[in-house]
């Protein structure tokens, strides 16, 4: 049974039952302050108006059975799986792996790299950790999805046009839809949150579209007036 989502440059219509849920990095380090968002200089306070949203899609997508995954994007306390490129940037004292107030900064095992509570995944919710931008790269997401049969995905998370942005593109590729919902994303630059969501529409809809939880939310409504209302 399909769907339609409100949408933009146009509406989709997607079956749940071959739709996930995908939250995007959302993690102390990125978050709160003394993680590594906060080491690259930003103001990690502009990421918060995307938990509530987040929060009230992932609550729709556990009570219509969605498959729900989290991602986290962070280290080997040994470093081994971090690129000498990635991790030189930034003064010593402040880099990944240096020691902060919620541990080492993004390293997996330490309080920084976990989720935040509000959105914190429940028991059978897959948890990927991968080492880079993307939610494909090293991981084993796309193997998560064939086995489910999944074809769309709802894109939640931060940043809007760094690992959002990344992992939409490598799921675009793969031949995965994706349903970017706005609201629910966030970024350090505000200018560029807008930006990488009308990248994401642009030419009608070269990497996706673009949605809101509002939007996401009536469609499961409107899924469960239907006589099947279970989708995993
Ligand atoms: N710096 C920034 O905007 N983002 C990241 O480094 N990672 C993610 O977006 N998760």
């Amino acid at each position: 049974m399909k769907t339609p989502i409100v949408a933009e440059p146009q509406p989709i219509e997607v079956d749940f039952a071959r739709t996930a849920l995908i939250i995007i990095d959302m993690q102390r380090d990125f978050l709160e302050p003394g993680g590594f968002g906060e080491t690259l200089g930003n103001d990690v306070s502009l990421l918060h108006a995307a938990v509530a949203p987040c929060r009230a899609v992932l609550a729709a997508a556990r009570e219509h059975g969605l498959l729900v995954i989290h991602t986290r994007e962070g280290h080997r306390p040994d470093l081994s799986d971090a690129p000498p490129a990635k991790v030189e940037r930034g003064s010593p004292s402040m880099r990944i792996g240096a020691p902060g107030p919620m541990g080492r900064i993004l390293i997996r095992g330490e309080p920084g790299h976990d989720i935040i509570d509000a959105l914190y995944p429940i028991p059978g919710e897959p948890v990927i950790d991968k080492p880079g931008k993307g939610a494909f790269y090293q991981t084993d997401l796309e193997v998560m999805l064939q086995g489910r049969s999944i074809q769309n995905l709802l894109v939640c998370g931060v940043t809007t046009e760094v690992c959002v942005n990344t992992t939409v593109r490598e799921a675009n590729d793969r031949g995965y839809r994706c349903v970017v919902l706005g609201d629910c994303c966030a970024s350090y630059f505000p200018e560029f949150h807008e930006m990488g969501l009308k990248m994401i529409k642009a030419q009608g809809g070269i990497f996706g579209w673009v949605s809101g939880s509002r939007e996401v939310l009536d469609a499961f409504g409107a899924a469960a007036a239907q006589p099947s209302k279970k989708y995993a």
